[in-house]
């Protein structure tokens, strides 16, 4: 990765309403004419959440340069408060149709994974400011807060001071710094998708980080594939989009044109719901009234760990478990009388102010009085209402 940018930015246009229509209509036949369709992000689809870019003429990298990097500070979002975009929504639609094959991203705000990204569909070049994986046995956690050790330390140093759940194994950031090389595997899966795509479009990246630029520019080369590339401000390669390609480069903002494609292709954007899964397993001895409930978090695909709980509190027991993955000690007087429920209040982190939520949890017992069916909760929040959905899972 290189670090770089100049004192002037490159200007960023944008084109009239009647021609971002006419060319996300071109698009919209492309997407829906495509075998292999592939989409690579960058910094600019996570502008319009408040996460600025890094060298646009309000970017990081652009203000610093001319010693106004305050400002940028002040007006950034938290990433972990950050809203996914109408963009990252419209990408969620067209990979839960089928329509997207892969997404390949150069962003490490987590915007992705959190609108609904499945982990085997995604290839975060640069990392994940929110997921960190152990350095033995490579397993993922994801995190509702940034995984990044607490402590000072250099930044080749990624160890974040976790350890892993499974093994012990020491967690390692995922952040990608300059001069380091990429994930082999990630980037593998990137360049194999880009040589199989028929269309890949770009949405806002100024494409001059190599090596991630190479999976758009080998779609690009192609001789039977389109490059599709919409950024405000000018690419290296924007004369790969093609001449007899009318209307393959876009000047305008990424979320304009999704929603005007998604118009075209006759589909929704999604509202984003913030998806939470939980997992409640009651272990323990029946005869000896020796129980204990296990609660912990895991992402969309219900097997990668994510903590997103600040403490658990059962009904009726002093105090609230504090350390994930919360494992509280209960006895049959526990339960709701009539029900045989437990009821476990969950506090949230709390970065789009979910309230706390009281699940209640029907123990299962078989014939023979064995306990122990681990249960899986959709709890779905829509951050616009503050409201929860909750379902028990099969
Ligand atoms: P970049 O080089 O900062 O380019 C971003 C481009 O997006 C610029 O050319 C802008 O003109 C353009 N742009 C900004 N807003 C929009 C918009 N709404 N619609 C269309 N275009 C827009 O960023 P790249 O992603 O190209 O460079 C890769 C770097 C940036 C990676 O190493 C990232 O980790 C890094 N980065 C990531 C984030 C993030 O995760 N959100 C933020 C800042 C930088």
């Amino acid at each position: 990765m290189a670090n770089c940018a100049p004192k002037i930015a490159p200007p960023e246009r944008i084109e009239p309403d009647h021609v971002l229509d006419h060319k996300a209509k071109l698009l919209a036949d492309k997407i829906r004419a495509a075998k292999h369709f592939i989409v690579f992000t960058g910094a600019g689809i996570s502008t319009s959440a408040g996460i600025p870019d890094f060298r646009g003429p309000e970017g990081v990298w652009t203000l610093r340069k001319q010693g106004r990097q305050h400002e940028a500070k002040s007006k950034a979002v938290e990433t972990v408060k950050a809203m996914p975009t109408p963009t990252h929504m419209a990408l969620v639609e067209l990979q839960n149709r089928g329509i997207l094959k892969y997404l390949i991203s150069q962003n490490c705000d987590g915007l992705h994974r959190k609108s609904g990204i499945s982990p085997e569909m995604i290839s975060e070049l640069h990392g994940n400011s929110n997921r960190e994986h152990c350095r033995d046995c490579s397993k993922e956690y994801l995190r509702d807060f940034r995984a990044v050790a607490p402590y000072t330390k250099t930044v080749k140093d990624h160890r974040t001071g976790r350890k892993c759940a499974d093994c012990g194994g020491v967690l390692l950031d995922s952040i990608i710094n300059f001069g380091e090389f990429l994930w082999p595997e990630v980037l593998e899966s990137a360049r194999k998708h880009s040589k199989k795509a028929d269309l890949c479009l770009v949405l806002g990246s100024s494409l001059t980080v190599p090596p991630a630029n190479e999976c758009p520019e080998t779609v690009g080369r192609k001789r039977k594939a389109t490059l599709a590339i919409c950024n405000l401000q000018e690419t290296p390669i924007d004369f790969l989009c093609g001449e007899e390609e009318e209307g393959m480069r876009v000047w305008g903002r990424t979320d304009d044109l999704m929603v005007k494609v998604m118009e075209h292709l006759g589909l929704e954007i999604p509202k984003f719901i913030l998806k939470r899964r939980l997992m409640v397993k009651v272990e323990g001895d029946l005869g000896k009234d020796r129980l204990s409930v296990r609660v912990g978090g895991v992402d969309v695909d219900g097997k990668t760990p994510a903590t997103f709980l600040q403490s658990v509190k059962l009904e009726g027991s002093r105090r609230a478990a504090k350390i994930d993955p919360f494992v509280i000690a209960f006895r049959m007087d526990n339960l709701d009388e009539d029900k045989g429920r437990l009821k476990l209040e969950l506090e949230f982190m709390g970065h789009f102010n979910e309230p706390n939520l009281v699940v209640e949890h029907e123990v299962d017992w078989d014939a023979e009085g064995e306990i122990g069916k681990e249960v899986m909760y959709f709890l779905d929040y829509n951050p616009l209402t503050g409201e929860w959905k909750t379902e028990r899972g099969e």
